[in-house]
């Protein structure tokens, strides 16, 4: 450690971790496998700093993958939570709340005009994936290699032999019958989709994508990419899904949809939208919504859906979000800390590039740039490997992980971005 950063009660907690949950964790990239050590466990968090067990300080830029855009425990979310809390945890019954930010959504998300809240992005995706095939009456669905949409059964899918044929299941469990119905391209390939979509003419019930992948770090839409899928699926009578779980209140309030003026038929969000609750949401027109249940027969349920804690941060996030500068305030950081990165790389000379789209940055060790999950170099591991463990011991907190995104805050001060930048450069060097 070049901090002399303890970690024997992280250690410990490991160990005992392992022995009556797999893995020691809860969701497996946190169990630091592809980048070696032991993960913190961490204490508590304020702002842009977390805390482990042993007591020492990083700055975060996984923010829990998404949701602390304002920061960990920012004031007004915490008085809402306790505010909440104090009246009652759930009621399996409606709540002011649950429209109240359901509200909040359809204000701010330009296609959604009904939306339905669930407990994860997974719930969102999957009912989305349930929806489209009942208002196409088609099976078939359509993804891209590197975006990720969470664990149920159809999105566990890697290109099969050749990246443009049936997927073949990423994951023993999930039968290939579920997996012959979703098909898969290089995501920014219209002429790949293009080909996909004539092999199985009028049989696509809908295209999913991350209208800006933040699953294979952080590549944005190629210039055409997202205007071409809501041509093709146009074309085709196929559905148009926006996974904007990471996207959504991230890149602009109202989400990729308003920053690039492409509009999706169904949206589906999580993450920011829960505030660090257990928060999804899947919406759009009025009339497709009104098919799920109980008004329409797509069933879809869930017991702690549209959770009085859970909306109660939710929305307090989106009222604080919704305030003037919030996204110029947010844009300045994140650019400063590109431009830093950028600097660093010329400064010790590796081979190394910055993507990024607002507060979502990506670091590639490859001098290329990333297009797709294709492009991306199976070197960048072994080298992000030894560049995230100088980081960490140096106290910043990084994805464990070469295939996430940098999620920049509120509370990310110039000071922070700063200390992250001149740890950069001797992390760098390690990188080599
Ligand atoms: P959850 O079921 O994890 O709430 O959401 C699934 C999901 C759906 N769509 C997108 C675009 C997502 O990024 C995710 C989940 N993101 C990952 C990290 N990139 C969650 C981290 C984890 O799996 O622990």
């Amino acid at each position: 450690m070049t901090n002399g950063f303890s970690l024997q009660r992280s250690e410990e907690f490991f160990r005992k971790a392992e022995k009556v949950i797999p893995g020691g964790v809860n969701s497996p990239v946190r169990a630091f496998g592809a980048v070696g050590g032991t993960p913190p466990f961490i204490s508590s968090a304020k702002g842009s700093k977390i805390y482990d067990v042993d007591g020492n300080e990083y700055i975060d830029y996984v923010c829990s993958w998404g949701p602390l855009i304002l920061g960990h425990a920012h004031p007004v979310v915490v008085a809402a939570i306790k505010d909440a809390a104090e009246k009652g945890s759930s009621f399996g019954a409606p709540t002011e709340n649950e429209f109240l930010l359901a509200e909040k959504i359809v204000e701010a998300v330009p296609s959604i005009e009904k939306v339905r809240l669930v407990s994860s992005g997974t719930e969102a995706t999957m009912s989305a994936v349930r929806l489209v095939r009942a208002a196409t009456g088609r099976d078939k669905i359509l993804k891209f290699t590197g975006c990720y949409h969470g664990h149920a059964d159809s999105f566990l899918v890697q290109a099969g032999s050749g990246a443009l044929t049936l997927g073949e299941p990423s994951s023993p469990g999930v039968p290939i019958g579920v997996t012959a119905d979703t098909l898969v391209a290089p995501y920014n390939d219209l002429d790949s989709l293009d080909k996909l979509l004539s092999d199985n003419k009028g049989e696509v019930a809908a295209i999913i994508v991350e209208p800006v992948a933040a699953n294979m770090g952080c590549v944005p839409p190629k210039e055409g990419f997202l205007e071409g899928l809501r041509e093709r699926c146009d074309l085709n009578g196929t559905m148009l899904i926006f996974d904007e779980v990471i996207t959504g209140f991230r890149v602009a309030f109202g989400g990729a949809q308003e920053l690039y003026d492409v509009m999706p038929d169904i949206t589906t969000l999580g993450k920011i939208i829960g505030g660090g609750l257990p928060v999804g949401a899947y919406g759009g027109k009025a009339e497709l919504m009104d098919m799920i249940a109980p008004v329409g027969s797509v069933y879809q349920a869930g017991t702690l859906s549209g959770n009085p804690l859970a909306t109660s941060a939710g929305l307090a996030v989106l009222n604080e979000l919704s305030k003037p500068g919030t996204y110029e305030k947010l844009e300045q950081r994140s650019s400063d800390l590109e431009l830093g990165l950028i600097d660093a790389i010329e400064t010790v000379k590796v081979d190394a590039t910055v993507q990024r789209v607002g507060s979502l940055l990506c670091l590639y060790f490859t001098d290329k740039p990333i297009k797709k999950l294709e492009d991306i170099p199976d070197s960048v591991s072994g080298r992000y490997k030894r560049y995230f463990h100088s980081m960490l011991d140096s106290g910043i907190y990084l994805a464990p992980s070469a295939y996430e995104a940098m999620f920049i805050s509120l509370a990310h001060s110039s000071e922070d971005i700063e200390v992250t930048i001149k740890k950069s450069v001797f992390a760098l060097e390690k990188s080599r």
